[in-house]
């Protein structure tokens, strides 16, 4: 299996952000604190050029907050760079934002009067509608539990002469690091016809029993006699009664199963990368 998923819409997104970045004056880039490396889009990297960017380790309350806090280190000891968190147990507020904005534009080439620019871009499905939504404090944005929500830019206007664009969520034509890629098929950031559950549940399977067995233990009661993905799949289809025909497990309803309860939280929480070193 090669996971690609790089629809017209999203090709059409990246010009029209590219088009937007000269009157931008601080990057919003979101990233999934789970998955922070695989998260990190190249071409929003090379787009954004020289401009100062914030970043978001997004929801933080799905990841291991001692893994999240060396991540956020990492991140701000690069260049025009301030990493901050989100998650439903630590909303980050507009004020944090903005003081954030306002101390990278100090250090910045851009423009320090008028009207300031501040972009949320991303790939799919991390959150970046909800977090406009969050900074509004209203319902502005449509957000949603799948990726590819939100189709064109939209542009509030927030507090101290500073506006916010919200923009769809993008991925790359070539997903070269293809592990990287199934950690993002994971969490849900890859259309689900553009991917097989059951390939996607398995590589969480062999995820899960070599790294968080306990949580297997917890939610599903699994024995030692688990040990490889066919074994833990066809027990949690008939521990779940996810039968097929026959009675058999129906591995494509026991992979979306598996796949929902990594990604509501229902397992736990997970950090599937480290920062280097
Ligand atoms: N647990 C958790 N869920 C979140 C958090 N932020 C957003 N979500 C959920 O993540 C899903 C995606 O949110 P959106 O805001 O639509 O994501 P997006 O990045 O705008 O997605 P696209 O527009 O499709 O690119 C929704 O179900 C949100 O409720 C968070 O901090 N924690
Ligand atoms: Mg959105």
């Amino acid at each position: 299996m090669t996971i690609s998923w790089y629809p017209g819409h999203m090709h059409k997104a990246r010009k029209e952000l590219q088009k937007l970045m000269s009157s931008v004056h601080v990057t919003i880039e979101v990233l999934d604190a789970r998955t922070p490396y695989a998260s990190s889009n190249p071409v929003l990297t090379a787009i954004r050029g020289d401009t100062p960017c914030i970043k978001i380790l997004n929801k933080s309350d799905l990841a291991i907050a001692e893994v999240t806090a060396a991540w956020q280190h990492y991140f701000n000891q690069q260049e025009r760079v301030i990493c901050l968190r989100n998650g439903l147990e630590e909303p980050l507020s507009l004020d944090r934002v903005l003081t954030a904005a306002g101390r990278l534009l100090q250090t910045s080439e851009k423009s320090q009067t008028g009207a300031k620019q501040l972009v949320i871009a991303g790939i799919p499905n991390v959150g970046k509608s909800t977090l406009l939504n969050q900074f509004a404090q209203r319902k502005l944005a449509k957000t949603g539990n799948e990726p590819a929500i939100t189709r064109s830019q939209q542009r509030i206007k927030l507090a101290d002469g500073w506006y916010l664009i919200d923009t769809p969520g993008l991925l790359w034509p070539r997903l070269e690091d293809q592990q990287a890629a199934a950690r993002l098929a994971c969490t849900g950031t890859i259309r689900n016809t553009a991917v097989a559950a059951a390939d996607i549940a398995w590589f969480a399977a062999e995820l899960l029993l070599k790294d968080y067995r306990a949580a297997l233990e917890t939610r599903y009661g699994i024995d030692s006699g688990i040990v490889n993905p066919e074994e833990l799949l066809d027990f949690i289809g008939k521990k779940r009664g996810s039968l097929g025909r026959g009675g058999a497990p129906d591995l494509q309803k026991t992979a979306e199963l598996l796949l929902n309860d990594f990604r509501s939280g229902k397992l736990g929480r997970f950090s599937l990368e480290s920062p280097p070193g």
